[in-house]
């Protein structure tokens, strides 16, 4: 692991906040967020529970449940069942449009991600103390370029991410509540999952479990 680079390509902002380079583009920036924050990020993502449940996917073909729930807030949203993968721009339960996107988190892509379109699908995931989520690559998105910005709220998770190819080397990272990842580049289609949920390291959500928050672009910018 390298700490922040004395140097600062291009692409990214001049006041991009500490970090450290788990992988080429893949940044870690622990504890930026303070509980305050968290507190208030926690309360703007139950409103959009309030509004879109979380549901449980599915997977193609076979129609296994995932032990991850999850909702969507944006213009679209991530869902799965029997039929595959895809985007769409309603609850697959209640068929209503997702709830707009809360302006905190637009704020933070505009910090961290500094991608110049804003992003269109926040994919809420929630795991409670037995969820896992298995080694894979984010490719459901038509446009790679832009990078994915990943939120942890409540108990710490045991995350795994490796290359580009799967069956190469990984490392593992503890993602505790606060914590910011910031996949682009090389790293956005890494391997990776969530081995398992450490329960009890977080006091934020009273019902314990883990939010995982993050931020995508879905179609290409133009
Ligand atoms: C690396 N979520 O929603 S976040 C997912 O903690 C997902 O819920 C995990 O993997 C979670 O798809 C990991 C960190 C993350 C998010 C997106 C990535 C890592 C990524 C996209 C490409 C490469
Ligand atoms: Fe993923």
């Amino acid at each position: 692991m390298t700490a922040t680079p004395a140097s600062t390509p291009t692409q990214m902002p001049a006041h991009l906040p500490a970090h450290l380079e788990v992988a080429p583009g893949a940044l870690w920036f622990r504890d930026a967020l303070d509980r305050e924050a968290q507190a208030a990020l926690l309360a703007d993502i139950r409103a959009v529970l309030d509004e879109a449940p979380l549901f449980t996917p599915a997977m193609p073909r076979t129609g296994k449940p995932f032990s991850v729930r999850m909702s969507n807030c944006g213009p679209l949203g991530w869902a799965s069942d029997a039929a595959g993968y895809r985007y769409q721009p309603f609850h697959p339960e209640t068929r209503a449009p997702w709830p707009a996107m809360p302006p905190a988190l637009t704020e933070l892509w505009t910090t961290y991600a500094a991608f110049p379109a804003p992003p269109e699908a926040c994919l809420i995931n929630y795991y409670g103390p037995d969820a896992r989520m298995s080694l894979h690559q984010d490719r459901d998105e038509a446009d790679f370029t832009a990078p994915v910005l990943s939120l942890s709220l409540g108990d710490t998770a045991l995350f795994r991410i490796g290359g580009e190819t799967r069956g190469g080397a990984t490392r593992s990272i503890r993602l505790a509540s606060g914590d910011i990842f910031l996949l682009s580049g090389p790293s956005r289609l890494a391997f990776h999952g969530i081995d398992r949920i450490l329960p009890g390291t977080s006091t934020l959500l009273p019902e314990g479990g883990r939010f995982n928050l993050t931020l995508r672009r879905v179609n290409p910018a133009t």
